[in-house]
């Protein structure tokens, strides 16, 4: 079959100075940008003006979006994997050859396992419309998204007390008095309205409580510090709880009307003293109790954030639900300063996106995971990354034989590689769409390179939140390579299966016309912004309409779905055994100018990027004989590593940390490869491990070994 070629957006080719709206693409926060193009060349990136929030401003990463533009180290004609999986041997192929070749798979696949056994996965987030679309369209249920090694605990624990997820939260940071952070160090894990909004409320006097067993750069920021023992803030915050009810400052009127379970709350944090909780964490009940004074000045202006990616351990589900329940006792829902709910235009009387999934039936098939199943308190809109690579391992509960990773590489994002690459080796056909030489296409049987994201068009985002609208990423630029946005290639590959209605649109204004139906905004309205909202400031319900999407209709302390899973809605908090001698937790986190794995390979930002180091406590460290600058042998079970130390006060004794997207392996990536050590690849034996309320991977319960490296004298 014949595809052709993915029509360029009109006016692509034109050489004259233009300025195109779009959303960025150097991480997962997704930026709104305006990008300035002379010459048919990108001139200028920064922030969308027309977006109060962001302004013109922008982060280092979104800046290198021009060098990453203009580099010839990535993927530029699809390829057919030619000798043994990860062996390096491909073959450039032509759009046809590469999406006949799929087909043909997904048809025997399908054939042999049925439709079921075809998989996704992606990053998630407001395009996933489209990933969602095709899969569905192929007929199988398993769609998944990259949360379980990322925000899945904080997610599934919003739904089991508020009934909506982690993103139907808005923080209003801008009017907070003071924010609680639980490692999410959003001084260098950048989100720009965000950083914006919290160094401006931090200037004109809002207090942060920053808790890390790390001083982060938010840590510097904050007016007070805990650096916890890691994996226990689930009992600093049974603490804090005790505190708040024994000192009686929580909000007894919205707690009387909107939350249900407050006996259970009771019965959980009886003995959960300031003092119960010193050992396990380190912070002194003094400390606390202060706090609480604090906090109780403060209400409702107080934020506890759920936190992005806390899902590390095997309690960290109750970690976020105690933050989101001391949100509920502060009376902090819902309030200017507060968490603010995030709405849908529909509750605010208009008309949201049409979804393309509307365009073919549901698929009532069991998903392979188990979520929103087995497991109901999993989101099965999100998925678990992990059970799906179980199913491809064990071929239950039934095999998963044809893989998607699309923007997401399992490889460089899941723990240990060996053990994935183990399960993806059973597959039957692993493709790869990714606009570079990630971990897993060069681990895969075909790569096809999407046009990069100034390469093309997206569908629009529907963006919810306190502010309700529509985001545009628009084409600003032909693309450099034979790459093709992502729309049109599971347009074709769905033609070729006969599958094509789903998303038989011509260009990409065909389809945006589709979405934007009913909704009164225009393709011309949204190009003239490139962002449109639907609400002129932002919506907040009022206090006696509040109504939450939980089974009672309340904030569920006592979760009905938790009960329907056997899990306690409030577990006894497990402690556990400092590691010592040579053994710490393994801890990881970003870099401010690195997006997670994709970008060390960049020009500019592998530039500013040196081998990453190993932080290490000094009293720890003096015991073990390591100095400052030595080097190290890190060691999980199967894997070692030499590193440097950076010896310092700055970490808790119980763990060492290390910046996470170092270690790259392809070849082809000639300024990443080898460059620094992958912490994914010390995290052995946490593939399957997770934790059972929320799902997410318990990577931060990984444990190695630091030993002076014998050969490195002084
Ligand atoms: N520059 C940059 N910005 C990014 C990204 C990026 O790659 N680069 N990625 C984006 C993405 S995908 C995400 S999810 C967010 C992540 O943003 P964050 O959730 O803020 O996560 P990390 O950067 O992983 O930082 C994790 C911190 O948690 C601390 N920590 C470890 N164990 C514990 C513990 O037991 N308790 C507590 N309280 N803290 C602990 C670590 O020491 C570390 O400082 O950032 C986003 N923004
Ligand atoms: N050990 C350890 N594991 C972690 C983390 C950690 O800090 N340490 N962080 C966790 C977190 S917070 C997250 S969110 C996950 C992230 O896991 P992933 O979502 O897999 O993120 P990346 O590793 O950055 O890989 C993203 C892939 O998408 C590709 N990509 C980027 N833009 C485009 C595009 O426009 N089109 C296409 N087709 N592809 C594109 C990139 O080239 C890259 O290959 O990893 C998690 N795993
Ligand atoms: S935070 Fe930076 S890299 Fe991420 S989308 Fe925004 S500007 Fe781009
Ligand atoms: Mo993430």
């Amino acid at each position: 079959m014949s595809s052709g070629k993915a029509p360029d957006v009109r006016g692509v080719g034109s050489t004259t100075r233009r300025t195109v709206y779009s959303i960025c693409g150097m991480c997962v926060a997704r930026c709104p940008i305006e990008v300035t193009v002379d010459g048919g060349r990108v001139t200028w990136l920064r922030g969308n003006p027309n977006d109060k929030g962001i302004g013109e401003s922008m982060c280092a990463r979104g800046a290198a979006g021009i060098p990453f533009e203009y580099d010839d180290e990535r993927p530029q004609t699809p390829l057919i994997r030619t000798g043994a999986r990860g062996a390096g041997g491909w073959r450039r192929v032509s759009w046809d050859e590469a999406l006949d070749h799929i087909a043909d798979r997904l048809r025997e696949t399908g054939d042999e396992f049925g439709m079921r056994s075809i998989a996704l996965s992606d990053r998630g987030g407001p395009f996933t419309d489209l990933t969602r679309a095709f899969v569905q369209a192929l007929g199988s249920p398993n769609y998944f998204n990259h949360d379980a090694s990322c925000a899945i605990n904080a997610h599934n624990a919003a739904r089991s007390l508020y009934g909506i997820g982690r993103g139907g939260f808005a923080p209003d940071i801008k009017h907070a008095r003071h924010i609680v952070l639980y490692g999410r160090n959003l001084a260098e894990s950048i989100k720009v309205e965000e950083v914006k909004e919290f160094m401006g409320a931090l200037g004109r006097g809002m207090r942060c409580t920053y808790i890390d067993p790390r001083v982060s750069t938010t840590a510097c920021k904050a007016t007070r510090y805990w650096q916890v023992r890691p994996n226990s803030d689930y009992a600093l915050n049974l603490a804090i709880i005790h505190e708040v009810l024994k000192q009686e400052i929580y909000d007894k009127e919205f707690v009387a009307r909107f939350v249900s379970g407050m006996g259970a709350l009771r019965e959980a944090v009886r003995d959960t003293t300031p003092e119960w909780q010193e050992p396990h964490t380190g912070i002194a009940a003094d400390e606390i109790r202060a706090f609480v004074k604090e906090i109780a000045a403060d209400a409702p202006q107080v934020i506890f954030h759920p936190g992005w990616m806390v899902s590390r351990h095997k309690q960290s589900f109750y970690v976020s639900r105690t933050a989101l329940i001391l949100n509920a006792l502060m009376g902090s829902i819902e309030v200017e300063g507060g968490i603010v709910i995030a709405k849908t235009p529909e509750d605010i009387g208009r008309k949201g996106l049409k979804k393309l999934t509307e365009r073919t039936p549901e698929v009532t098939e069991p998903r392979a995971d188990g979520a929103g199943a087995a497991h109901p308190q999993w989101d099965a809109a999100a998925g678990m990354a992990h059970r799906i690579y179980a199913a491809m391992e064990t071929g239950a509960p039934y095999p998963v034989r044809a893989y998607f990773a699309y923007r997401h590489d399992p490889l460089t994002g899941m723990p240990d590689p060996p053990a994935l690459q183990k399960a993806l080796d059973k597959l039957k056909l692993l493709v790869a769409i990714d606009v570079n030489w990630s971990e897993t296409a060069w681990f895969a049987d075909v790569i096809l390179p999407e046009a990069t994201y100034l390469e093309r068009a997206n569908i629009f985002a529907q963006n919810n939140g306190a502010q309700p609208g529509f985001g545009m990423r628009d084409q600003a630029l032909a693309p450099r390579y034979d790459s093709r946005p992502a729309w049109w290639i599971f347009r074709e590959i769905l033609r070729r299966l006969g599958k094509g209605e789903a998303l038989d649109f011509e260009t990409i204004e065909e389809l945006w016309d589709y979405q934007l139906e009913g909704t009164g905004v225009t393709v011309a309205q949204m190009r003239e912004t490139g962002i449109v909202s639907l609400a002129d400031k932002p919506v907040l319900f009022p206090r006696d309409r509040l109504k939450f999407k939980t089974p009672s209709g309340k904030i569920e302390i006592d979760s009905e779905t938790l009960k329907k899973a056997s899990l306690p809605s409030l577990a006894t908090y497990q402690p556990h055994d400092a590691p010592g001698g040579d053994r710490f937790h393994l801890l990881f986190g970003h870099s401010p100018v690195m997006s997670g794995g994709q970008s060390l390979n960049n020009p500019v930002l592998g530039d500013l990027a040196s081998p990453n180091p190993l932080w290490i406590n000094d009293v720890r460290a003096k015991a073990l004989g390591i100095e400052d600058g030595d080097e190290v042998l890190v060691g999980g079970e199967s894997y070692s590593a030499y590193m440097t130390a950076r010896v310092t006060p700055l970490i808790h004794p119980d763990a060492v940390f290390m910046l996470h997207g170092y270690g790259r392996t392809v070849p082809l990536q000639t300024r990443a490869c080898g460059l620094g050590v992958a912490d994914q690849r010390l995290q052995h034996g946490k593939l399957y491990e997770f934790d059972p309320a929320g799902g997410g991977n318990t990577m931060t319960e990984a444990i190695v070994r630091v030993q002076r490296h014998r050969g490195a004298g002084k």
